[in-house]
């Protein structure tokens, strides 16, 4: 059963009567600019054809019930939870995190319930917990008809991330879940949230993005996301700007200058050179020229590894198996410490840079990695 029958099959069954709708929001990869995006700076991901999908209709009583194919139980909540973040926990915070944001936003959102179904697969950085935000969002927007634009929805969504889930990401996931489009990658300037759609044509090219989980366990993701933003932040305070973003790559050796200690340099180094690859990145992008983009990728990959140091053996180890058996270019994408790598591949040869990382993580004893290829697709809608 697809995933949007499976969310259908699911409400049937949970509440013995059909939805009003069913909405759905997709998960993302990013091609390029890694921890740019709470530094003010550039992102270029793209939305996947792997979905989340939720069914939903009005309830009366100003209560939401939730479920998941995830949890057997449902979870029900009202007011009073979703107005203080913390109380409802586990995959269901998501969505009484977007409830309380609509609430603090001033909206008055309508009682729900909803029957959630997903392909995009948890904790593999592929941001299934914006496809699960932005899906819940655009239900109630449509349910409650709220008067709410769509270029406002990811600022809500993260603020339902940042502040009731309580993880200090920024803006890209859900800008990417909402506002990607098939065949396009979405340049985002984090600081104006101006967008451009830029057109991706791997088809056309030839080529194809092979997308690798690495299955590699998630090691203290959290904590070290929230510490490389502090020092990002500590790093931007001493050079005396608002953020990262403003130290051009042209300075960036007099701004290292002034910064006192090696693993602060390191991470300034990143993100400004991250900035610029991704500047470039589009450039190339725009002139047509997609697989003269693979070098910036893997530069990208040796920035994260050797000075953003968020990288581990299995990413590092698909990264290189997938160069040596052809790729034009691979990078971990996402925040890092686990989750996927994209190699940009001749698309008939997919399969054996596949095989050949698979190898890899055989020889060096790793749990075999997933691996699938992925064309741009389009952000948050309405199903009908
Ligand atoms: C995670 C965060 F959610 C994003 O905001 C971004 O910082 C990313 O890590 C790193 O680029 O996906």
């Amino acid at each position: 059963m697809n995933v949007a029958d499976r969310a259908t099959a699911g409400f049937r069954q949970r509440y013995g009567v059909e939805p009003a709708g069913r909405w759905a929001a997709p998960g993302r990869v990013n091609l390029i600019g890694e921890h740019t995006d709470y530094n003010d700076g550039f992102v270029l991901p793209f939305a996947l054809p792997l979905r989340t999908v939720v069914a939903a209709a009005p309830a009366p009583g100003g209560r939401w019930t939730v479920w998941s194919e995830l949890d057997d139980e449902p979870v029900e909540f009202g007011a009073a939870e979703a107005d203080e973040p913390g109380r409802v926990d586990g995959w269901a915070a998501y969505v009484a995190g977007v409830v309380w944001a609509l609430r603090a936003d001033g909206h008055d959102v309508p009682g729900a319930r909803l029957a959630v179904a997903s392909d995009v697969p948890v904790g593999s950085g592929l941001s299934s917990s914006a496809a699960i935000e932005s899906a819940v969002l655009a239900a109630l927007v449509d349910l409650g008809g709220l008067d709410l634009p769509a270029g406002r929805w990811p600022r809500l969504a993260q603020r339902a991330e940042n502040d009731y889930v309580g993880a200090p990401t920024g803006i890209m996931d859900q800008s990417a879940v909402i506002r990607g489009r098939a065949g396009h990658a979405l340049f985002l300037d984090c600081r104006t949230e101006e967008v451009e759609q830029i057109p991706f044509d791997l088809d056309g090219a030839g080529l194809a993005v092979l997308v690798i989980d690495s299955r590699a366990p998630h090691r203290h993701a959290d904590g070290e996301y929230a510490a490389r933003r502090r020092s990002c932040e500590q790093a931007a305070a001493t050079l005396g700007v608002t953020a990262l973003r403003d130290v051009p790559v042209a300075d960036l050796d007099a701004a290292l200058a002034r910064l006192g200690d090696d693993e602060t340099r390191r991470r300034v180094r990143h993100v400004v050179t991250e900035n610029q690859r991704v500047l470039d990145t589009v450039a190339l992008l725009r002139a047509g020229r997609v697989r003269d983009t693979g070098p910036l990728l893997t530069a990208s990959h040796a920035s994260m590894r050797d000075d953003f140091e968020i990288t581990v053996p299995e990413i590092d180890t698909a990264v290189e198996a997938a160069l040596s058996a052809g790729a034009y270019g691979a990078r971990m994408t996402g925040g890092g410490f686990g989750g996927c790598v994209l190699a940009l591949v001749d698309a008939g040869a997919a399969d054996a840079v596949a095989a050949a990382v698979t190898e890899a993580y055989a020889e060096r004893g790793f749990t075999a990695p997933g691996t699938l290829t992925v064309q741009p697709s389009g952000g948050a809608t309405r199903l009908g």
